[in-house]
């Protein structure tokens, strides 16, 4: 589906949670010493490579999430999360990931896995197509390309059962 230039939608909705506002003020050794904003940069730079534009957007209100999940669906091609605490809590943005039947990459900064036990359970995994842990800012930008993936892979074989349908006719 072609979008005009200037459309106010964009292909991939980037969503961050509960105080991932205060990345590279405090606990650097656990979280990077990258800002959210030097993440929103550097994930709509690996987008702008494979063609792809990012809304990135975070709140620290699990309603205002749950709505911008739920107005996702239709408007744009997937989503990357970073959930937060309420990876761990929500079963609110589950249900609403599951709703958009959109790709969904999980990302987290930190490995959940090694750290405390509360945290190596993510409701939101359930309605993930990936989840990225424990890289970092990298995370984002590997999400991104996840999902660039997932679409030219897409494209590609579209384009080959065109052709194929073609040359049977
Ligand atoms: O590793 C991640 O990305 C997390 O989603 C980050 C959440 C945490 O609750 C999850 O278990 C794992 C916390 C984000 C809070 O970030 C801060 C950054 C700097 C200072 C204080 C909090």
């Amino acid at each position: 589906m072609a979008k005009p230039a200037n459309s106010r939608f964009k292909d991939v909705l980037v969503l961050n949670g509960p105080n991932l506002n205060l990345l590279g003020r405090r606990e650097p050794e656990i979280y990077g010493r990258d800002t959210l904003d030097d993440i929103a940069r550097a994930t709509a730079a690996r987008a702008k490579e494979f063609g792809l534009s990012i809304d990135f957007r975070q709140s620290n209100h699990e309603g205002e999430l749950v709505t911008w999940v739920q107005e996702a669906r239709g408007t744009v091609k997937g989503i990357v999360i970073n959930p937060g605490g309420f990876s761990h809590t929500s079963v609110a943005l589950l249900d609403a990931l599951s709703f958009t039947e959109l790709p969904v990459i999980e990302v987290h900064l930190s490995n959940i896995h090694r750290r405390e036990r509360f945290r190596h359970h993510s409701y939101v995994s359930a309605a993930a197509t990936g989840v990225i842990c424990g890289l970092g800012a990298q995370g984002y930008l590997l999400a991104v390309e996840a999902l660039a993936g997932m679409w030219g892979a897409a494209l590609l074989k579209k384009g080959a059962a065109a052709k194929s349908k073609k040359g049977r006719s």
